[in-house]
């Protein structure tokens, strides 16, 4: 069955632009999988140890008959692809994909949380996600715009327009 899934992307380390747009090119590339839509990115402040480069964040939602195991699998492969180095807790990433959302379902595995566990504190996933599925209600009935209520965007910059394949830059 195809299911609408939410991706989180994140990098603050060897060109981030670059990292992030190579990514969605990945991800357009999975087996059974679509990109249907991007987000803006946004250039965003560290969350966590303040001596490290500034983030660019953003959004991919994707159409997939992966299940959620498979799908976390081959993000984690993507990441390997782009020489992932993760030297600190919270320290600095050349690329970070999380599934934040997986159709309405509701997952709690050691290995994979989903709705992604921090993901309702995080202006810099929300405001991307808000782009692109203004509307999007989460499994716990709870609002995307509810969420956003609590979390400003401060520190986040908009800086592009998003588009169906992130090719917008
Ligand atoms: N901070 C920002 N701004 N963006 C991220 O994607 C991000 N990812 C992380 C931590 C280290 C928590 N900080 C971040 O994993």
């Amino acid at each position: 069955m195809t299911e609408t899934a939410y991706i989180a992307l994140g990098s603050n380390l060897d060109n981030p632009q670059q990292q992030v747009l190579r990514a969605i090119i990945e991800l357009e590339a999975l087996p059974d999988t679509h990109v249907t839509a991007v987000s803006p990115w946004y250039s965003s402040p560290p969350m966590g140890p303040a001596d490290q480069p500034d983030y660019i964040n953003g959004v991919a939602k994707l159409e997939t008959t992966l299940p959620p195991l498979p799908l976390l699998k081959a993000l984690q492969g993507i990441e390997s692809t782009h020489h992932r180095v993760k030297l600190e807790h919270w320290g600095p990433r050349t690329l970070d994909l999380d599934i934040l959302l997986y159709g309405n379902q509701v997952i709690d595995l050691p290995e994979l949380r989903i709705p992604h566990a921090e993901m309702a504190t995080r202006n810099f996933v929300l405001f991307p996600l808000a782009d692109i599925a203004p509307q999007l209600v989460l499994p716990d009935g709870i609002s995307l715009a509810e969420l956003l209520e609590s979390c400003p965007p401060e520190g986040i910059v908009r800086h592009s327009q998003g588009g169906i394949r992130g090719t917008t830059g």
